[in-house]
C-alpha cells in the first residue's frame, strides 16, 4: 500500500458547492463606453474563458448551469463592451455558463422574442442548462451583486436602467435583462414567435408569467441598476403597430404560439473564444 503522504498528493481535492453570496464580489461598478475596445483586449482580459465562451468555477461546484442568450443583428460595437464587462463579472459571481449570440441573418423584421427561443433550444443541445439569461446586448449590470442565476420565481434583472431614471417604468415591465429556469420557461410555453419589430414581446411574456400562476422576482432597486449603451434606432425593427392588440391576447395564444410551435433554420454555429455564434434564418412577418 502506499505511504500516506503519496495518497494525499495524488488524490484530488473535493470541490466543495459554490456560497450562497459569493465572497469576492465588489458592489457598485464603474462602467463607460468611451474608452476603446477591441476583441483582442478583451479575450487577453478573460484567459479561463474557454471555447465558445464558457466558463466553470475551478474552485467551487455550482448549483445551476447558466445559459445566457443575446438577440443579435448588427451591434458588434456593443457585443465587445458587453463581453468586457459581463466575463469578469460572471466570473466573481461564480457562475457556471456559456454565452451564445443569437444572429438573425438577412434583413426582414427583427424578432428578438423568436430569437430567444431559438437560444433557448440551441443552447440545451450544447450543454444541460438548468437556467436560461436572456440579455440585451447593451445592457451592462452597474452592480455584481445582481446574481445571474435562476430563482424561485421568473427573474427580471434589469430593474433600473439609466434610461428610465434608475427606476421601473411600469409595474408589469420585464424587458431588458430576465431570467427563468428550464422548468418556467416550460411552463409558459417559452416566448412567443409571433412579435415583429419593437416592442410588446417583452409585455407578452410577462402576461405569460402571471397567467400561470407565477410572480416576477426582482433585486433591490440599489441593485439592479444597468447602464445602456446609446445607440441609434435599428433599421428594420420598427415599432410593431399590432403589439397594442396583441398584448391584450396573451391569454388565448400563448398555448398555441412558443416554444411549441417554434421553426427555424439554423445555418451556423461558430465557437469563438468569448461567445458561441448561432445564426438563424427566422422568417419574416405574415
Ligand atoms: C413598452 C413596450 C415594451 C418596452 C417598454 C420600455 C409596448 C406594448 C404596448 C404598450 N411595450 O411600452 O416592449 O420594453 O415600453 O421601452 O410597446
Amino acid at each position: 500500500s502506499k505511504p500516506e503522504l503519496n495518497r494525499t498528493h495524488t488524490t484530488p481535492k473535493p470541490i466543495p458547492p459554490c456560497p450562497e453570496i459569493p465572497p469576492g464580489l465588489v458592489g457598485r461598478l464603474l462602467i463607460e463606453f468611451s474608452s476603446l475596445m477591441s476583441m483582442e483586449r478583451v479575450q487577453r482580459e478573460n484567459p479561463n474563458v474557454t471555447e465558445g465562451g464558457k466558463y466553470t468555477p475551478p474552485d467551487c461546484r455550482p448549483k445551476q448551469k447558466v445559459a445566457i442568450i443575446i438577440p443579435f443583428r448588427h451591434r458588434e460595437h456593443h457585443l465587445k463592451y458587453w463581453l468586457h464587462y459581463l466575463h469578469p463579472i460572471l466570473r466573481r459571481q461564480k457562475i457556471d455558463y456559456g454565452i451564445y449570440i443569437i444572429n438573425q441573418l438577412g434583413e426582414d423584421t427583427f424578432n428578438r422574442a423568436k430569437l430567444l427561443n431559438v437560444g433557448y433550444t440551441e443552447a440545451l443541445k450544447d450543454a444541460e442548462y438548468d437556467c436560461f439569461i436572456f440579455s440585451d446586448v447593451d445592457l451592462i449590470p452597474m452592480d455584481d451583486r445582481n446574481l445571474y442565476h435562476c430563482y424561485d420565481q421568473p427573474r427580471h434583472f434589469a430593474i433600473a436602467m439609466d434610461k428610465f431614471g434608475f427606476r421601473l417604468p411600469y409595474a408589469g415591465y420585464f424587458g431588458g435583462v430576465s431570467g427563468l429556469s428550464k422548468k418556467q420557461f416550460l411552463k409558459i410555453n417559452g416566448f412567443p414567435n409571433e412579435y415583429w419589430g419593437w416592442g410588446g414581446e417583452d409585455d407578452d411574456i410577462y402576461n405569460r408569467i402571471t397567467l400561470n400562476g407565477m410572480k416576477v422576482s426582482r433585486p433591490d432597486v440599489r441593485i439592479g441598476r444597468y447602464r445602456m449603451i446609446k445607440h441609434e434606432r435599428d433599421k428594420h425593427n420598427e415599432p410593431n403597430p399590432q403589439r397594442f392588440n396583441k398584448i391584450q391576447n396573451t391569454k388565448n395564444t400563448m398555448r398555441k404560439d412558443g416554444i411549441s410551435s417554434l421553426t427555424y433554420r439554423l445555418v451556423s454555429i461558430k465557437k469563438y473564444p468569448l461567445y458561441t455564434n448561432i445564426s438563424v434564418e427566422i422568417g419574416k412577418p405574415p
